[in-house]
């Protein structure tokens, strides 16, 4: 359509006037037709082999939706949208039972799928679903096939994400049912639609509009999220406002719930532990309190009474500023209790946030997590899951993972990953987190020997947990292309894929999502993949290299800031976590020091208690070092680590060039996108190393390794450079 608008005359003439007044500038500045990111991965595109399309073709001439369920009207209306628009071809309406080629349905809603029996059905529960090419009366057919209609519309999207990324369907045979119950979005969006940590654009939901105005980006986040398996939203920030429990936005949140339904995403709410004084009148939010337990249950049955299938509280609690039970002298293990039992009636369920430190506790920030949290281990009700950050700090770009995993046995611990990148250089750089993801579920907390990992723990299977999840602080906004440019919207996507199998890879992830976003053409996959896998590492090397962490511009977050110290708690300061000092840089946090790694399994916590056995890349998130340090390389510590600031801000010039070498390959609006966000990566990049570099230079006084140009930039300059607008801070 936006192709059409370009040749259109007035058009026309306005981008010719435009382009003679200003002939220095190419003509890509002026190209804005394309593609502009709304549709996702979700975008159904006449296929451009032809082989392949007429294959399909055949084997799809009628399709049968079986059911009369609003999930069932939603599985017709995707397949005959995608199939119409994969096939270039519409659908006949109507065709004899006999000739069908394609039979979606469950046991219930169709004879022909009870007739054939389908033992493997009994192993897929309530959200798995099967896919395969299957006799039905005489007839070879594809069956997508399920226990209810959410696994038959999972089963659809897998089948479409097949054509989507051109594989044979000729012996089609997919078993597939998802290893984490609870796979939840946590939006951290105020009522007023600011994002807190967000970049792409205000918040989706347009509160103040809602319940009557729907929005038909709602439908498309449901589809968008359906499609890769998320089955949770908690719609507004864990810095609550408890204006969210009042009757004007329950009814709010109800109209959307009714919107998510069919697509098997329940709502959920962040609330705000004081709201029986803040909205109840109460005097007390104390949760071992009758008529606080009794406000809660009231509020509870209230929600339930309009939004059925409501799916629990999330809770941010005595941490940051936030009230919580530790107010009134009791537990967070007391004050969940409390939540959960007003819930628990409805099905309800608590996902209680393990996001604490405090001032007063006087024990190094990344310890208090466990310490607060371990003792409470079986003190949880069943309905209650504690939902951990991935790192023991916060969505560093690089953080061990947290010691809570494997060491609380008898509870469900969530996983929090962040999706958004607020530590990732917001929603301009390229970062994949896939790698992140899987580098940190893959980890062997070694709880219960070797193969004790840390998606075991989450998925409950290593303790055999009633219940398990996992959570991403999303990247979603109102921008156009949802997630600030195209690339984030992988983050979105891998998410929910490994939520759904956290077996899968992240380079078969990021394959699929190249395929089904950008193309399918052999080198567009090849560059893009790669880059894509190797975007995360450069990030690292640019800006926290070697173990470093929390070394950015306070507040906003956005930017260098290893000089940052002063602030109203020393665990917010980038000096507490780096300190360098003209003896050496790191946190001792071995034996030596404050010992964080007692908090670990052996042998995590004897590898990680030396730096000679740790691997490099925590190095100095555990030992502090001398500059003359050798490391792995055979370089001083101070030599490695500019080499990786100098690799890292060099390697993202890279990534721009193989970008602008698929130029005519890719849609030119996606391929503009990108190139712009990787332009302002790559200034970044130099920035964050230039800065760092010469921060830290004024502690060891060694020189620039030979061969290495000087920074450009002073430290003061960089110093100078302030930001007070800068988007997502929290207020
Ligand atoms: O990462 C920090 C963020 C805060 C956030 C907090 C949390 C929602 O800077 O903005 O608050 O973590 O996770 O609670």
């Amino acid at each position: 359509m936006q192709i059409k608008h370009f040749f259109r005359p007035i058009t026309f003439i306005v981008y010719f006037f435009a382009l003679t007044l200003t002939a220095s500038l190419s003509w890509a500045q002026f190209y804005f037709a394309g593609e502009d990111g709304y549709r996702l991965w979700l975008k159904y595109d006449e296929l451009q082999d032809q082989t392949r399309k007429k294959h399909y073709q055949k084997q799809l001439q009628s399709v049968l939706v079986e059911g009369q369920s609003p999930t069932s009207e939603v599985i017709r209306q995707e397949l005959s949208y995608a199939l119409r628009g994969l096939l270039g071809k519409a659908l006949p309406n109507k065709t004899s039972i006999a000739n069908h080629q394609l039979i979606v349905g469950t046991p219930q809603n169709s004879s022909l799928i009870a007739e054939l029996q389908l033992a493997e059905l009994a192993d897929l529960g309530k959200e798995g679903y099967l896919i395969r090419k299957q006799k039905v009366r005489g007839k070879t057919v594809t069956v997508i096939a399920a226990n209810t209609d959410i696994g038959a519309l999972y089963g659809t999207f897998h089948f479409l994400r097949l054509l989507q990324t051109q594989q044979s369907i000729d012996q089609v045979s997919i078993v597939s049912a998802p290893k984490m119950d609870l796979r939840v979005l946590n939006h951290w969006d105020n009522l007023d639609r600011h994002v807190e940590r967000g970049y792409a654009g205000q918040s989706i939901w347009d509160w103040h509009k809602l319940p009557d105005y729907q929005e038909q980006r709602y439908y498309d986040y449901a589809r968008a999220n359906a499609s890769i398996g998320i089955n949770g939203t908690v719609l507004n920030n864990v810095n609550a406002d408890p204006l969210i429990l009042t009757p004007q936005y329950l009814e709010k949140a109800a109209a959307l719930a009714d919107i998510f339904r069919p697509y098997g995403i329940k709502v959920y709410l962040s609330v705000k532990f004081s709201s029986p004084q803040l909205i109840g009148g109460l005097k007390t939010s104390d949760p071992l309190n009758p008529e606080v337990q009794r406000w809660w249950q009231e509020k509870a049955k209230e929600i339930y009474s309009i939004i059925p299938d409501f799916g629990g509280f999330l809770v941010k609690a005595n941490s940051e500023g936030q009230p919580g039970p530790g107010d009134f002298g009791r537990s967070h293990a007391e004050g969940a209790n409390m939540l959960a039992d007003a819930l628990a009636s409805h099905g309800g369920v608590v996902m209680w946030r393990a996001f604490v430190y405090a001032n007063e506790k006087n024990e190094e920030r990344s310890k208090q997590a466990y310490s607060e949290f371990k003792p409470l281990d079986g003190q949880f009700r069943n309905n209650v899951l504690v939902q951990v950050k991935n790192g023991p700090i916060d969505f560093q770009p690089r953080e061990p993972f947290s010691p809570l995993f494997g060491a609380m046995p008898k509870t469900p611990l969530m996983m929090e990953f962040q999706i958004t990148l607020e530590y990732l250089g917001f929603s301009t750089h390229a970062v994949y987190l896939g790698t992140l993801f899987k580098e940190v579920l893959d980890s062997d907390t070694y709880a219960k020997g070797a193969g004790s990992s840390v998606a075991k723990v989450i998925d409950g299977s290593l303790f055999n947990n009633n219940i398990s999840g996992i959570a991403g602080v999303a990247n979603i906004g109102t921008d156009r292309n949802w997630t600030g440019h195209i690339i984030l919207q992988s983050n979105w996507y891998v998410f929910g894929r490994l939520a759904w199998d956290h077996q899968l890879s992240a380079r078969e992830i990021a394959d699929e999502w190249v395929r089904m976003t950008l193309s399918n053409d052999a080198e567009v996959v090849a560059t893009v993949t790669d880059m894509m896998m190797d975007s995360r590492e450069i990030t690292v090397n640019y800006m926290t290299p070697l173990g470093l962490h929390h070394i950015m511009d306070e507040g906003h977050h956005y930017g260098p800031g290893p000089w940052i110290k002063d602030l109203g708690r020393d665990d917010w300061t980038s000096v507490y976590y780096h300190r360098a000092s003209p003896s050496g840089i790191g946190f001792d946090r071995s034996p030596s020091g404050v010992n964080a790694v007692e908090q670990y399994f052996p042998p995590v916590r004897d590898l990680y208690a030396s730096p000679e056995t740790i691997p490099e890349e925590f190095l100095l998130w555990f030992h502090h070092v001398s500059w003359d340090y050798k490391t792995r390389s055979g370089r001083t510590l101070w030599d490695e680590l500019v080499h990786r600031y100098y690799q890292g801000a060099a390697d993202v010039t890279a990534m721009k060039n193989t970008w602008n070498s698929l130029q005519g390959k890719i849609d030119p609006y996606q391929f503009r996108q990108v190139q712009m966000a990787l332009g302002i990566q790559e200034k970044e990049a130099y920035w964050w190393r230039n800065a760092c570099v010469l921060y830290f230079q004024s502690f060891s006084k060694k020189p620039i390794p030979t061969g290495l140009e000087k920074p450009q930039g002073t430290l003061e300059e960089y110093m100078k450079l302030k930001f007070p607008h800068a988007p997502g801070q929290g207020k």
